[in-house]
């Protein structure tokens, strides 16, 4: 019985997780490049944000992409991933520049693990594109860091090549892991340990004292950033996760910062979806959430085949 139970709440946090990358997306999406006094102005300083369109963005269209294709090969596959996300790629959906120019030159036949790495003077993408569509790697490789850390990594040569790009999907993948698993207490500690690079780790030590003050939101964007790099916006999420015990509260309160409002606010839709689960996020939102050939149904079915995948292995 307890196992059943136990085996059910995994299901609704793999399907929470997904979905709410692409509620986070949804809610952001309209206030993107705001500050975050005009979020505050328009939309108030707490309470409910509405979520006026129910369109995803490219971060769920990507993130569906990596789910797709990590499920059709239990694993991943460079050449399909790459393949997958050129084909699923809807420019109207507002692709960041670098990862656009990857994809059409991956349309015009480079290697998938090669197409980027010219990108930025040949040093590489280091935009949150990579981790704002991880969250299949942080729940198929939930228990295996070492496995999660590579396919971080694999997964966003297609468009990031730039370490500080890879490293901020592995840490958001990391996160989701973390929370997946209730590890939310020791979350800050474990992720200081997985992470490689030392501004990421200044920013899980800035993360602790913003922690510990209640940090207001001037002092949490100067200090963890709102932008679209990696390092400026994976920490904010993970902030954002840790700051309230609610699903809601976290990604209103990460879209209030402004910036990069729906990146930030999928990459916090994820890490509270995986460790509230689905049930946990507002029905109002859900119910406004598109749903037509790949929405809201959709996405819920390839977290239950992860999830599957995921167990059957075990
Ligand atoms: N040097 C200088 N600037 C850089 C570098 C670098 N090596 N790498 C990235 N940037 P991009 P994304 C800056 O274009 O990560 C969409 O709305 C540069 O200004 O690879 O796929 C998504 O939804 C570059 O244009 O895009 C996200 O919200 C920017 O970082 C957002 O855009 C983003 O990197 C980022 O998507
Ligand atoms: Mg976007």
């Amino acid at each position: 019985m307890l196992a059943e139970r136990k085996r059910a709440a995994l299901r609704s946090k793999f399907i929470g997780a997904l979905l709410g990358t692409a509620i986070g997306d949804a809610l952001g999406a309209p206030l993107e490049g705001w500050s975050s006094a005009r979020v505050v102005k328009v939309y108030g300083d707490a309470g409910r944000l509405e979520l006026v369109g129910g369109r995803y963005t490219d971060d769920t269209e990507q993130m569906i992409g990596v789910a797709e294709s990590l499920v059709r090969h239990a694993g991943f596959d460079g050449a399909d991933m790459a393949r997958t996300l050129v084909r699923n790629m809807n420019p109207k959906r507002g692709y960041g520049p670098g990862s656009r120019a990857a994809f059409e030159r991956l349309r015009a036949g480079a290697r998938w693990d090669e197409a980027a790495q010219g990108l930025f003077g040949g040093r590489g993408s280091y935009g949150n594109g990579a981790a704002m569509r991880i969250a299949p790697v942080g729940l198929l490789y939930y228990a295996d860091r070492k496995k999660l850390r590579e396919v971080a990594y694999c997964s966003s040569q297609i468009t990031h090549t730039h370490e500080l790009g890879k490293e901020g999907a592995a840490l958001q993948a990391f996160a989701i892991a973390l929370a997946l698993r209730d590890e939310r207490d020791e979350m800050l500690s474990q992720l200081e340990d997985f992470v490689q690079h030392e501004l990421y780790k200044e920013k899980l030590r800035r993360m602790e004292r913003l922690l510990r003050a209640g940090a207001r939101s001037g002092e949490i964007i100067a200090e963890l950033g709102n932008g679209m790099a990696a390092f400026d916006s994976v920490p904010t999420a993970i902030y954002s996760f840790l700051r309230y015990e609610d699903f809601e509260r976290s990604v209103a309160s990460a879209i209030r910062l402004g910036g990069d409002t729906d990146t930030i606010g999928a990459m916090t839709g994820a890490i509270c979806g995986a460790y509230y689960g689905d049930q946990a996020i507002p029905s109002e939102w859900l119910a406004r959430l598109e749903d037509e050939e790949k929405g809201k149904r959709y996405i819920a079915q390839l977290a239950e085949e992860l999830y599957y995948i995921t167990t059957a292995e075990q």
